[in-house]
């Protein structure tokens, strides 16, 4: 049985000191008791903290992060342009690619803190449009990538029927990504069966946004058991668009018009009203929250302030992978906001002054929330996943409690993540994940036949 002895770890109680942890055969913790001799236990000597879920990621697009930054004819680039570079790149991409792609970012995530991902799936079909064999035979290399790399796994296998707010038509780019509901329930089936009984994955629904799907669909979808997860109001031209069809903001229609409660996740929720930022707040839901997209996509800065001020609950996901680090989302969260208020300290209260420690403790909360799996926490009942910092890096020398967190998060660009224990299994040593070389051998080969 996996079992570990931490010099410091940070439990749901606050810090404690010589920890012992154990989990069972499963992964899943059994016992945390701090104030214990090391023996012969497999120590970590460093800062031991959980690891963060992820709660929104769309695989593919890690391979083409960084090759869409050119400017277009005109200059008029945006996040509608940069979407229509992304359809383009799907011409060539099958299945194997999609596994590899997905392996070489579940290391990469791994190695940067991240020990859950929900994935965000909509690339269900051929080139041309045609279902495959197995309907869902993409979303479940998702799940090859994460049983090979140790990455907990949520599969949001993703309804989108339409083009545009409540039944426009499809564009071709969008050919790969159209079910009817019966189609989408299909894979929502196969992704189930795939994941039962299996602790380290799960599965829950995701229809893609309001322009995507009819309101009869989404009420269809959400009388499904698990987490949902729906993109939201990231977007001026959307909000615009929502209120043209139906009167409401997309944030205030969904909120009117289907009973969001704690099983939901809101992805972006961008351009919301003070009010709308108070109602999401008082749902219960999850805002899913992708710093580093955003500001590449150039979406805009979410009403941290107010969201938090009534209760609001959020998480972090990496979304396109521009960036793939935990502290690196829990950063630009945080500095973004003082860029835009002039003010620091914002994602802060009088319990938790130090905005490393209140961020990270919020992406844990809002993260396991979102992923719908057992995590989120160093405790018994959750998933063993656990990092350990090396508290004797030039980033955090002289640093320690919620200090060192603030210096892990807001300070140096290296990578202070020395080990990495994912389902009570050892994936990261010495901040190198266990497969790096393998599964980057076929990221190469996967890139070549893609880009030849
Ligand atoms: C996506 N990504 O589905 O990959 C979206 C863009 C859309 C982000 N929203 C496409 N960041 O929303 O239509
Ligand atoms: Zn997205």
């Amino acid at each position: 049985m996996p079992e570990f002895h931490a010099a410091t770890a940070l439990l749901p109680t606050g810090w404690a000191a010589q920890v012992r942890i154990a989990a069972d055969a499963a992964g899943t913790i059994t016992a945390v008791t701090p104030d214990q001799p090391a023996g012969a236990l497999p120590r970590l000597s460093g800062v031991v903290l959980p690891g963060v879920p992820n709660l929104h990621s769309h695989a593919f697009q890690r391979a083409m992060a960084g090759a869409t930054e050119r400017r277009g004819a005109g200059g008029q680039d945006s996040f509608w342009t940069w979407r229509e570079t992304m359809y383009r790149f799907l011409d060539r991409l099958g299945p194997e690619e999609a596994e590899a792609i997905a392996a070489q970012l579940q290391v990469e995530l791994l190695e940067w803190g991240f020990t859950s991902l929900a994935e965000f799936h909509y690339l269900h079909h051929q080139p041309d449009g045609t279902p495959y064999a197995e309907p869902a035979e993409m979303v479940l290399r998702n799940l090859a990538a994460a049983r090979r790399t140790g990455m907990g796994l949520t599969l949001l296998p993703v309804l989108y029927r339409h083009g545009g707010i409540f039944g426009q038509p499809p564009a071709p780019g969008q050919r790969r990504f159209l079910n009817e509901l019966d189609g989408w329930q299909r894979i929502l089936a196969a992704c189930r069966a795939a994941t039962a009984g299996d602790p380290h994955s799960a599965t829950g629904m995701a229809p893609h946004s309001l322009r995507a799907v009819t309101p009869e669909m989404l009420r269809a979808v959400a009388a499904e058991p698990g987490p949902l997860h729906i993109h939201i109001a990231e977007q001026p031209r959307e909000v615009a668009e929502c209120l043209a069809a139906t009167g409401a903001r997309p944030v205030q229609w969904l909120l009117a018009n289907l009973p969001v409660d704690a099983r939901w996740c809101l992805v972006h929720a961008t351009h919301m009203t003070a009010e709308e930022a108070t109602a999401l707040a008082r749902s219960g839901a999850i805002a899913g929250l992708c710093p580093s997209t955003e500001a590449s996509l150039g979406d805009g800065f979410f009403p941290l302030a107010e969201y938090l001020a009534a209760g609001g609950g959020f998480g972090v996901g990496t979304d396109s992978h521009v960036g793939i680090s935990a502290r690196d989302e829990l950063r630009l969260l945080e500095t973004g906001q003082r860029l835009l208020r002039q003010a620091r300290a914002i994602a802060a209260s009088e319990a938790l002054p130090n905005p490393g420690r209140f961020l990270l403790e919020a992406a844990l909360a809002g993260g396991a929330a979102a992923m719908g799996r057992p995590v989120g926490a160093i405790a018994p009942g959750l998933r063993c996943d656990l990092i350990e910092l090396d508290p004797d890096h030039p980033t955090l020398i002289g640093l320690d409690g919620d200090a060192l967190l603030d210096g892990w998060v807001f300070s140096g660009q290296h990578n202070p993540i020395r080990t990495v224990i994912a389902g009570g299994r050892r994936v990261v040593e010495a901040g190198r994940h266990l497969a790096r070389e393998q599964v980057f051998g076929e990221y190469r080969r996967a890139m070549r036949r893609l880009l030849e």
